[in-house]
């Protein structure tokens, strides 16, 4: 049996056809409905009878068709000689990649190749399982990824708090009464390190139960639209207004850890941290009046149900560790970690990273530095903005060959122009992508993957922060043809760079190899499986995955249990097991045993952010915006998407807008230490006084794309500004938020 075959559509086929699918572009998962008629998607729409989303979708979904007819996707691998793309074969293509990639190895050795790991591979399991295959056929170093631009202050703080980097609690939106929300903005993103349909649904369903929902964010979103109360807080200030609730819990006696008493080390060290943050101390520098940080401290304590979640705008921030961390501090010491309605960890039908470590010990960071800037590793990460000069910088142990994997950094990495005068410098450059976009125009061959509609889906990783254990998998809607599917292209690269001839990698093999590695982590003998049900690649991971699950048949110790197989044909909206239950014992990994709140690696920033305090505040800082209708970088390719109004627009405040002779819908002119661009200005009063914001992910302007559409909405790429020094410093996470920034009218 083999899951990832559809039988070929007849050329004569008109009937309408109706599969359920997930969507695979954000962490909401919805469940859609899709009709075809021949090979041509005629609707997309939600599944009704989907168990988790019950019909929800976005505009996003909608367009799934629209991505997968779009006529710039790459089909065919592509090869470069100077300027000129040539369609070319696979077997020609990997041999090419052999060309470039051999010589390099065999004279530099493997630490000269490296690989960039995007966004996209996430929603992909033939990505995200063999993204791991590729590094360890050739023992090859993968340290970039959009981690580091996203949440790694997140897996730090919880690494060291909980023991597992990937154990990260998340909200329990559906059962909570006071949901605060800082630095996320559901409304466009429909949220993220939190998977639940229709977020915004669910403010309402909030304030019908008596309910609230207070968003804290420099600019008043959609959500904070939504939602009881909007605190216009001042960029990177999150961490010392949550110490400063924290002082308000001690001074007020409001410490109460419920059902977690006697399982938490580190509470009066953090208590003394927060001594020197006083509401009064912060409000300034926050923008929210000393007593209504008093009163919310208050209300946190007294609500039996509430819940503070901190996103985006609290990672890729300066302070994204301390401001990560101390969300999670107020919720241990008002007692809503691991309780219903609180911050929780989801217990998935399908085994994920954070329901899989078994690891206990030190947290590992600084085991090796970047070459060039010295910089840190943090859980075998470096932080992107380090990679311009990693290949940039001559010398030994310069990265000489890159390999991207559904990422597209020159737009959405920071210091962005740096990178794109670096990629060029690169001996070899393969992009695994179905673009031919701002990044892998630098390629030297573009290996393309199936579009989603033409593969079975999965998600593995997004179950693990769901708000309920459900687990869903969709089948191929249309044939694949002869072409390879990504974990294939994948572990062939990584037999190329292992030194086999590309004409003689045995995928089946080495993939039954990686499997029998992860079965035997996952406790099963791998020889009892591998024969069994005949599934290969992702499927075969999957399965084992919802088998070694709390709802799986563990391979016979559990009979009637869950099989990918009772999956795909019992449960094609889906299957639920309901909402998420206390779990902590289960989760800790921390040396002690005990959730650890105080850490040096955190509390040691904590001078840096007194510093940042009591800082004049005079000038103006840049923060980012996402749009339902965007997604990062790379779908604005797509007219029912991108048409309408420029979205590419610089939001300033009408006051600053006067201080600075700024009109709307004119031109300004915005300079970082970075960068210096042009964007049009856009006054509302929906963004606080001295900050600005331009999305990211714009910037097709580029020569030599292949994005027809895109194009004519270039817009400008705001990380261009990103300064590459501008870091949290614990996890070296970039902080693309609260750039400084000077604005004119031009
Ligand atoms: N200023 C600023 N910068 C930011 C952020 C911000 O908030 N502000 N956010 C950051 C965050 S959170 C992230 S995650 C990063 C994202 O950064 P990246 O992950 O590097 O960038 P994306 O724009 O998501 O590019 C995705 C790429 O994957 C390709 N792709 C899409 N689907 C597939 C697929 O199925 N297979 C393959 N092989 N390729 C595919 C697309 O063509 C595109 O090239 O951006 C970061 N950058
Ligand atoms: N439509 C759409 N959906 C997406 C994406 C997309 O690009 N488009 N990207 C996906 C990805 S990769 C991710 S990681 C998620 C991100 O999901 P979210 O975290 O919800 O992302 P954003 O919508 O960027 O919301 C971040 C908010 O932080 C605010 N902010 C900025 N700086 C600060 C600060 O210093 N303090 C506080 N308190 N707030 C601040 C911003 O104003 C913004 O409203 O979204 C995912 N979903
Ligand atoms: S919210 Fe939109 S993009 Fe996200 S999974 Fe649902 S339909 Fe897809
Ligand atoms: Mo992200």
């Amino acid at each position: 049996m083999s899951l990832d075959t559809t039988p070929p559509l007849a050329e004569t086929d008109v009937a309408v056809r109706t599969h359920h699918r997930t969507c695979p572009l954000c962490e909401a998962m919805c469940g859609l409905e899709i009709l075809t008629v021949g090979d041509q998607v005629t609707r997309v729409r939600g599944d009704r009878n989907d168990v988790w989303s019950k019909g929800y979708l976005c505009p996003k979904g909608a367009a799934l068709g629209h991505l997968h007819h779009d006529l710039d996707r790459v089909r065919v691998p592509m090869v470069r000689e100077g300027e000129i793309w040539r369609e070319v074969t696979w077997d020609e293509a990997f041999a090419r990649c052999e060309e470039l990639l051999a010589p390099i190895v065999h004279e530099h050795g493997i630490r000269a190749v490296t690989a960039y790991i995007g966004n996209p591979a996430v929603h992909n399991y033939s990505l995200s399982r063999y993204t791991g295959a590729l590094a360890a056929i050739p023992r090859m170093p993968v340290i970039w990824s959009a981690g580091t631009v996203d949440q790694w202050p997140k897996n730090l703080a919880c690494a060291e708090m909980f023991g597992n980097a990937w154990a990260i609690p998340i909200p329990d939106v559906p059962r909570t009464d006071l949901f605060i929300v800082m630095g996320a903005n559901p409304h466009a993103s429909q949220g993220s390190l939190l998977s639940c349909p229709d977020l915004l649904g669910e403010i309402d369903r909030i304030r019908e139960r008596g309910g609230r929902t207070i968003v804290i964010d420099p600019r008043r979103t959609g959500t904070a639209e939504r939602a009881e109360e909007w605190l216009p807080i001042y960029p990177g200030t999150d961490a010392a207004f949550l110490l400063a609730i924290v002082n308000v819990l001690d001074v007020d006696d409001l410490v109460d850890l419920g059902t977690l008493d006697g399982r938490v080390r580190g509470v009066e060290e953090v208590l003394d941290a927060a001594r020197a943050f006083t509401p009064e101390g912060v409000a300034d520098a926050c923008g929210i009046s000393s007593e209504r940080i008093r009163r919310l401290a208050h209300e946190i304590a007294s609500t039996p149900r509430a819940v503070v979640y901190g996103r985006i705008g609290l990672c890729n921030q300066q302070f994204g560790t301390l401001a990560s961390w101390a969300v999670d501090v107020v919720n241990v010491l008002t007692g809503h970690l691991d309780v219903e309605g609180g911050a929780m960890f989801p217990r998935p039908a399908i085994a994920t990273l954070s329901s899989t470590a078994r690891r206990r010990g030190p947290v590992r960071v600084g085991r090796w530095h970047t070459r060039v800037r010295k910089a840190p590793e943090v859980l075998g990460q470096a932080p992107l903005s380090c990679l311009a000069e990693e290949i940039a910088t001559p010398g030994e142990g310069r990265v000489r060959a890159l390999i991207t994997i559904a990422g597209n950094p020159v737009l959405s990495a920071p210091d962005a122009g740096r990178l794109d005068e670096a990629l060029p410098m690169l001996d070899a450059m393969i992009s695994v992508d179905n673009f031919l976009n701002e990044t892998s125009r630098h390629a030297h061959v573009i290996l393309p993957g199936l579009s989603s509609l033409e593969q079975p889906h999965c998600d593995e990783a997004l179950w693990g922060f769901a708000v309920r254990s459900a687990v869903r998998w969709s089948p191929a809607i249309f044939p694949r043809n002869d072409r390879p599917a990504e974990w294939e292209i994948l572990i062939r690269l990584g037999a190329i760079l292992a030194g086999t001839a590309a004409a003689d990698v045995d995928v089946a093999a080495l993939d039954d190899v990686l499997f029998a590695d992860r079965a035997t982590r996952h406790g099963v003998v791998a020889a009892d499986v591998i024969d069994t049900g005949g599934l290969r690649g992702p499927d075969r991971f999957a399965d084992l995955a919802i088998r070694s699950s709390p709802w799986g048949d563990g391979y016979g110790a559990r009979p009637g249990g869950l099989t990918l197989d009772k999956l795909r044909t019992e449960h094609p909206h889906g299957v639920d097991f309901g909402p998420m239950t206390p779990r902590i014992d289960e989760i800790l990994r921390t040396a002690s045993g005990d959730v650890e709140l105080a850490h040096d690696l955190i509390l040691d920033d904590l001078p840096r952010l007194h510093e940042f305090i009591a800082r004049d505040r005079a000038g103006l800082v840049l923060i980012g915006r996402r749009h339902v209708r965007s997604n990062n970088s790379w779908m604005h390719n797509i007219s029912v998407l991108v048409k309408g109004r420029d979205r590419c627009t610089l939001v300033v405040n009408p006051h600053d807008a006067v201080a600075l002779g700024l009109i709307d819908g004119r031109r300004a002119r915005v300079t970082s230490e970075a960068a210096s661009i042009e964007a049009t200005v856009e006054i509302s009063d929906e963004i606080r006084p001295g900050v600005v914001s331009l999305p990211h992910g714009w910037g097709h302007d580029k020569a030599g794309t292949r994005l027809s559409i895109a194009r004519e909405h270039a817009g400008v790429n705001a990380n261009l500004l990103a300064p590459a020094h501008l870091l949290d410093v614990p996890s070296g996470n970039a902080a693309v938020n609260g750039i400084p920034v000077e604005v004119c009218a031009i």
